[in-house]
């Protein structure tokens, strides 16, 4: 056999196996891809839909808040449950307490805050407590900036005393240009390793036009995280050590983790420390994530599972980008933009323990998904049945029970139970 024949020979034999490969549908790209994402609206048998056994009832009937857009203790052992309103006052109230009819002021920063209705995704839109508040009365807010257009503000502010914050004790710690408004991300929570993490969007319009989603030398579309007790010089935060991108040159070591469209919203499982981001889509899918130290999420090359070529190219599946743990299609039954929630830890619904909550703002759809991290799977996402307002954020008192708010009918708050 000639050299030229068995160069042949072996060719056809390579091309075979791709044409077989290719007719029986092994994607060689899909081995290598690390997770397997489930489609909700095209489940395999094996997941779990059936209803959940709970009912979505009001928690406070008689409050009204006017956006509450972040509900949270302070980790303080009060029992107190902090309303912030996006246009910039955070109120507070006895979380235990379900016939309040009016929340107590905690401080009012709309002095400082921009937040207009045709442009709905500024504001105040993320608060949270020191680890030690009780001891140092230090908490963090996230807003866009009433001084400037399109400027997203992370400030400090202190404990003026027990019942009330001093709106005249800011430190910035970051300002962060944004060139468009919506995007702005916004959620800001401690994580259990007493680190701060920041989520950011891509900046906003369409598409990702400046490609923040992939470019590590700017901060927006990632997730950060930052020391806030070691100032830096001149910075009044300092990078962990050990955040993923220290020491590469063109990188941010602010960032935790990238490829982030704009999350809405994040929470760590305060028990297993687990961090759950929903990144929300642009046209067709909307995702759920374990987010992962220095994880590639996808944005813009990635739409949920699919190939986003608005942008650009787009990407097939691809090792370095993690794919979401679960998407759903844009269509009625579904919904258009993802509301991410918690984990529920609370004691009073023992039925929902270790089942991530969430919902969607246009369907208003809420969903309880449980996630098996020994076999590294979704098991089981079951719809739960209530009004189907706009679910507009999720939040988490200190014993662990999860809330949710809408912002229709003046803002109204609502709880999970048997
Ligand atoms: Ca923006
Ligand atoms: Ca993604």
């Amino acid at each position: 056999m000639s050299a030229s024949l068995r160069f042949f020979n072996g060719f056809m034999i390579k091309l075979t196996c791709v044409i077989l490969a290719i007719s029986l549908g092994v994607g060689f790209s899909k081995k290598s891809s690390a997770q397997t994402t489930i489609d909700l609206a095209n489940p395999p048998r094996s997941l779990n839909t059936t209803p959940m056994p709970v009912k979505v009832v009001d928690a406070y009937p008689r409050l009204r808040i006017a956006r509450p857009i972040v509900l949270t203790g302070a980790g303080d052992g009060s029992g107190r449950l902090f309303i912030a309103g996006q246009r910039g006052r955070i109120f507070v109230i006895d979380a235990s307490d379900h016939d309040v009819e009016r929340a107590d002021l905690y401080v009012d920063l709309s002095k400082r805050v921009a937040y207009k209705d045709r442009e709905n995704e500024e504001g105040l839109l993320g608060l949270a407590f020191h680890p030690d508040f009780q001891k140092n009365g230090y908490f963090y807010v996230y807003y866009t900036s009433s001084q400037r257009p399109h400027l997203s503000v992370l400030s400090r502010f202190s404990a003026l005393n027990e019942d009330h914050g001093d709106a005249n004790t800011e430190l910035k710690l970051m300002e962060i240009q944004q060139p468009f408004w919506n995007h702005n991300g916004g959620t800001i929570k401690f994580g259990p390793d007493g680190f701060l993490y920041v989520a950011l969007g891509d900046g906003g319009k369409a598409n990702d036009p400046l490609g923040s989603g992939q470019n590590l030398s700017t901060l927006l579309g990632s997730i950060l995280r930052i020391d806030v007790d070691q100032p830096s010089g001149e910075q009044p935060y300092s990078i962990p050590p050990d955040n993923p991108f220290v020491g590469k040159d063109t990188a941010r070591s602010e960032i935790y983790a990238f490829g982030i469209r704009n999350i809405w919203r994040m929470a760590f499982d305060s028990k297993t420390g687990d961090l759950w981001a929903a990144d929300v889509g642009q046209n067709e899918w909307e995702e759920i994530n374990l987010i992962r130290a220095g994880g590639n999420y996808g944005w813009n090359l990635r739409e949920a599972a699919h190939a986003f070529t608005l942008g650009g190219s787009g990407a097939g599946p691809r090792p370095d980008l993690i794919e979401p743990l679960v998407e759903y299609p844009h269509t009625d039954l579904w919904g258009k933009s993802i509301t991410g929630g918690a984990v529920y830890r609370g004691s009073r619904t023992p039925v929902l323990d270790g089942y991530y909550l969430y919902g969607d703002y246009i369907s208003g759809r809420l969903w309880a998904l449980k996630y098996d991290s020994v076999t590294a799977t979704v098991t089981e996402n079951r719809p739960m049945i209530w009004d189907n307002l706009p679910v507009f954020t999720f939040g988490q008192t200190d014993d662990g029970e999860v809330l949710m708010s809408t912002m229709s009918g003046g803002g109204r708050i609502y709880r999970f139970t048997q």
